[in-house]
């Protein structure tokens, strides 16, 4: 690959000559961050090359498109993984030394583009890699925040979110494309006007501010076979630039008010996960970045279609949740007030090119919006919500006659809102849930109204992840030794990764295996000791939980029983314990107190923890501050254990799951999400599961909850490490932690008492914790389990998944590209 690609001299030269276009400097005075710029422009005219041959190649085989629409596309750092996939991470490695460069700390140069919060705009991002890597045509489609995720600080145990810049020094990867730029309209008026010619009302939007949208191109490289996609990111922009006609026009006013919508618009990621905003400025986010999508889109296909009624036969929308559900309308209006369809052909094509993916079931994170808010700001696309909404009631009153309670709770626009997943749904040709039990939980019981009206529509699409980022990337030594045993094929088909089962009893492998895990595990440690001044055995356990905070992910009740252990080991001393290291990471969004205040107790916890000298250093505990993208890569390398503790039904899938499993770590987890599926691939005997089943929590919650006190009153160890919240053990302010302490009681503060059963689950996650350290100390027993966890994950691959949205839902062509040159 590398000969076609990169001729090393070549390289070395030009990286030279960028140092001194770029910044005037000779190579020896330049900074790391001129050198990671100039590298990174090097790489991207090789990419530019595949880039035009992909073009190319489509035009003349004119493929069906994908445009993957999504709020979120958490990329991760580009350089790396651009210089794999290209095939030439090797030879610009060598190249750079020659250079006297650090591959590596040029790496860390980069900022994380980190345009999403967590496993939604994760998963996006894995789906680009393997959509460019299997040949298909795909477009991702999103906005380019200014401010992405917030940068984490924890200061005194505190979790601080500190903005995060990443354009600040100039994005290497990414191209402006002004000539693509389209209009967006907000606000104003529909007049109704009576065409004479056609006998039919044209609807006019008039008094609208308007906002330009302007693209910018990331590329998406796919694994050594020349193909590369784009992320069409869009950036906003005033229609007249602020300037002195303004002042002249005495339309000084307007032009403040377009810049402001403008550099509002775009300017930060609203840093929330499984929970709706509500803001005004988030649902402008949403139609800004579909309108100009769809435009795109559109326009796009007519340059070589002239046939709109047959749209769907090379266009397809993958709404990505519900929050590009705008999308169903905006098209509608398209198809329309400019192409002049009337209503039934444009539901017609509307309803053959709009497909929707449910990531949740958490009842806080269902979009909807006032039907005040909704119809200021976009009054065409409101009105014709309305009249899919007003047709849809039809049906079902004609399926279901006399059912009121049925309108009532399926209705799209219903108690003064309008509810976008009821849109979705009714627009979309295909619905789908993100792991088997997830899908069922929709078809059954979130759902069950619409699966039984339109049960063609539902179904299954387990996530995937990509192993060319979890794998070939983050862990080089582990993936360099699979390819010695089993040949290079699972970098692409990741279902022969199974050839390695043949290692399970092969001690030879499974010390080597168990040697690079002890590796990755002494790179983490160097990380902590680093970046938090804790200094970890790598010879202990490395237990983690790295994800987003959320209650429903459960960390309190991970850090609960890390307070029972240390308990237990100031109690008997003298009792066998294997040492643990309990790693977390995470972020809260910026508004939700209580995920805050988990974060500040596992932080006093390892306080307390990590400097009793009477423990002998059996347990420690780490927060990784601001985990993200580029230090998940290290820290999945490095696990021994992947906590996947969820209360069961509420983690839709999970990903970060199957890239513990990758990397050859057991799940410790409930029967949620993928973990079923996970545990399924490689035996219940080389998993750790514990706790309540779906089916068990939602008939509670279907018959008014549990009763947590019940527990508190008769388990003294329970009650102890409660108790333990408000008696100063870890904050001489025992009413720091009162508010999770009342949130697990049927106290005078709490409307629903341990709404998450971390009670409930406790002694089984204890037992489960027992069971882990068995196994552990069977270092035999827990090399094999740990092998056949890595050999098991072949279906958890993203290009698995993403074929199957092809086969079943896109249908989209496979396209080869040749190199020009
Ligand atoms: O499907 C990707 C990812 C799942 O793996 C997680 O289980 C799920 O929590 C997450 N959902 C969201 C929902 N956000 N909204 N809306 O992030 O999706």
């Amino acid at each position: 690959m590398i000969d076609k690609q990169f001729d090393k001299e070549t390289f070395k030269k030009s990286v030279k000559d960028n140092v001194k276009f770029l910044y005037r400097r000779k190579l020896e005075e330049a900074t790391q961050e001129q050198l990671f710029q100039a590298v990174s422009y090097t790489v991207k005219d090789v990419i530019i090359d595949n880039w035009l041959d992909t073009q190319n190649a489509y035009e003349a085989q004119d493929p069906k498109i994908v445009y993957y629409m999504s709020m979120e596309f958490l990329m991760g750092r580009a350089l790396g993984n651009n210089l794999l996939n290209l095939g030439a991470y090797g030879e610009v490695k060598e190249a750079l030394e020659e250079l006297g460069i650090d591959i590596n700390a040029l790496e860390d140069q980069e900022p994380d583009p980190a345009l999403g919060n967590g496993g939604l705009g994760r998963l996006a991002a894995c789906f680009l890699d393997s959509l460019a890597t299997l040949g298909y045509s795909a477009y991702g489609c999103g906005i380019r925040y200014r401010y992405g995720m917030f940068k984490q600080e924890i200061r005194d145990g505190y979790q601080v979110e500190v903005p995060d810049a990443w354009l600040e020094e100039g994005y290497p990867f990414e191209l402006r494309r002004p000539e693509y730029a389209k209009e967006v309209h907000f606000g104003g008026y529909v007049r109704v006007e009576y065409d004479q010619a056609t006998g039919q009302n044209k609807f006019i939007h008039e008094g609208y501010q308007a906002v330009k949208a302007i693209p910018y191109d990331m590329p998406i490289v796919g694994y050594e076979n020349n193909v590369v996609n784009t992320l069409r990111i869009w950036d906003a922009a005033a229609i007249e630039e602020f300037g002195f006609d303004s002042f002249d026009k005495g339309d000084y006013k307007k032009a403040v008010e377009q810049e402001n919508l403008a550099k509002d618009i775009v300017n930060v990621l609203y840093p929330n996960d499984n929970k709706m905003s509500g803001k005004e400025l988030r649902l402008k986010q949403q139609y800004f970045f579909v309108s100009a999508s769809i435009q795109a889109a559109i326009e796009k296909y007519k340059k070589t279609h002239d046939d709109i009624k047959k749209l769907h036969e090379k266009v397809v929308f993958q709404m990505n949740d519900t929050h590009p559900t705008m999308a169903v309308a905006e098209l509608m209006r398209i198809l329309m007030d400019q192409e002049g369809l009337g209503w039934d052909d444009a539901w017609a094509v509307t309803t053959k090119c709009v497909a929707y993916t449910n990531h949740t079931i958490m009842a806080e994170a269902l979009e909807k919006w006032p039907i005040e808010l909704f119809s200021r700001l976009l009054p065409r696309v409101y009105q014709i919500i309305e009249e899919i909404n007003r047709r849809f009631i039809i049906e079902v009153q004609n399926r279901y006659p006399g059912n009121y309670e049925k309108i009532k709770k399926m209705a799209i626009i219903y108690d003064g809102q309008v509810k976008m997943a009821h849109l979705a749904i009714v627009a979309g040709f295909s619905v789908n849930g993100v792991a088997r039990l997830h899908t069922e939980i929709l078809k059954n019981q979130e759902l069950k109204d619409f699966y039984e009206m339109m049960p063609e529509k539902f179904n299954n699409k387990t996530n995937g992840i990509t192993q060319r980022r979890f794998l070939l990337h983050g862990n080089q030594n582990l993936a360099a030794w699979i390819t010695d045993h089993i040949g290079p094929d699972w970098i692409t088909d990741l279902s022969q990764i199974s050839k390695l089962k043949v290692y399970a009893d092969d001690e030879k492998a499974l010390q080597e295996f168990m040697n690079i895990k002890f590796q990755n595990k002494q790179r983490l440690a160097k990380y902590i000791l680093e970046h938090n001044g804790v200094e970890v055995d790598p010879h202990s356990i490395f237990d983690v939980q790295v994800k987003r905070l959320h209650e429903y992910k459960r960390q309190l009740l991970n850090i609960l029983h890390v307070i029972y252990l240390y308990n237990q080991i100031k109690l008997h001393p003298e009792m066998e314990f294997y040492p643990r290291t309990f790693i977390f990471g995470a972020k809260a969004s910026a508004a939700y107190e209580r995920a805050k205040k988990i974060i500040k107790l596992i932080n006093c916890v390892a306080d307390v923890v990590n400097n009793d000298s009477s423990i002998n250093g059996k347990i420690k505990v780490v927060f990784i501050e601001n985990y993200r993208v580029s230090n998940a890569e290290m820290i999945f390398a490095a696990a021994d254990v992947s906590e996947q503790i969820s209360t069961a039904s509420k983690e839709a899938s999970g990903t970060g799951n199957m890239k513990f499993m990758l990397n050859g770590a057991p799940t410790l987890g409930t029967m949620d999400g993928a973990n079923v599926e996970i545990v399924e691939e490689v035996g219940q005997e080389n998993a750790f599961i514990f706790g309540m089943s779906a089916d068990q929590i939602i008939n509670y919650e279907n018959h008014g909850g549990y009763d947590p006190d019940f527990i508190y009153n008769t388990d003294a160890e329970i009650r102890q490490v409660l108790m333990q919240l408000i008696n100063g053990t870890f904050s001489s302010d025992t009413e720091l932690f009162r508010d999770i302490y009342d949130s697990l009681l049927n106290t005078k503060n709490c409307s629903r008492a341990d709404q998450y059963f971390i009670l409930g689950d406790f002694r089984s996650y204890a037992e489960a914790q027992k069971r882990v350290e068995a196994a552990y100390k069977d270092e035999k027993k827990w090399a094999k389990m740990a092998l056949l966890n890595t050999a098991c994950s072949g279906k958890f691959s993203s290009d698995r998944t993403i074929q199957e949205y092809v086969d079943d839902i896109w249908h989209l062509d496979k396209v080869t590209v040749t190199k020009s040159s």
